[in-house]
């Protein structure tokens, strides 16, 4: 059985292809499918993006789809970068993104850097019918880089019951923790009454 992850970001697909391919699923990404048509991604909220990407693709392909609307809000800078995490600094370069990020929290105090990344999941068969649940951790932006694994700005996000950055941490880890972890759990619990429905 297939399902299609309807993203481009390999970082992404790497994190939920370790969750579904145990299930005995064969996942597809975006990858798969290059002759698709431009995804919107207008919304004003992680779930309408990931019902924009979800529904699209799930028309394009005929196939049962997942997307993942996520990103990070800096309360310092008033929820900052959000909906617009992946294109803060322009266009999608997770490094100009970082650069961007430290450089707007130049003199922000340890105690007022608390950020939370959040993720909306859109499931969605060729028939319509949906399963949206969402997910949040709460962490400390550093003041410089630690950590090579993980994706974006994982090594900026510091997760203080681990004393790790997402990118210190065992993929396996962040994906017990991790604003996608808890989304997909939350998932999970109703994903095969869905699945076979
Ligand atoms: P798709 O739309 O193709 O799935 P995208 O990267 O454009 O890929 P989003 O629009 O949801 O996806 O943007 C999410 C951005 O938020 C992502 O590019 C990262 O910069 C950031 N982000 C989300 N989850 C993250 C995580 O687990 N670790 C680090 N950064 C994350």
């Amino acid at each position: 059985e297939i399902l299609v992850i309807a993203t481009s970001n390999p970082g992404k697909a790497r994190e939920f292809r370790a969750i579904f391919e145990p299930k005995g699923i064969t996942v597809k990404t975006l990858a798969d499918f290059p002759a698709l048509p431009a995804i919107p991604e207008t919304g004003t909220t992680f779930t309408e993006n990931a019902q924009l990407k979800a529904t699209t693709v799930a028309q394009a392909t005929q196939l049962p789809v997942l997307a993942d609307d996520s990103g990070l809000m800096v309360d310092a800078l008033n929820g900052e970068p959000g909906i617009y995490s992946a294109r803060y600094a322009g266009d999608h370069d997770d490094a100009k993104n970082k650069a961007k990020l430290l450089a707007n929290l130049t003199g922000v105090p340890a105690a007022d850097r608390t950020a939370r990344f959040h993720t909306s999941l859109v499931l969605v068969k060729p028939n319509g019918q949906e399963l949206i649940t969402t997910g949040e951790i709460q962490g400390t932006i550093l003041t410089a880089p630690r950590g090579d694994d993980g994706f974006g700005y994982d090594p900026l996000f510091y997760v203080p019951a681990e004393q790790q950055t997402f990118a210190e941490m065992p993929l396996a880890r962040k994906n017990q923790i991790s604003h996608r972890a808890r989304a997909t759990a939350e998932m999970l619990t109703k994903f095969d009454e869905w699945w076979g429905a």
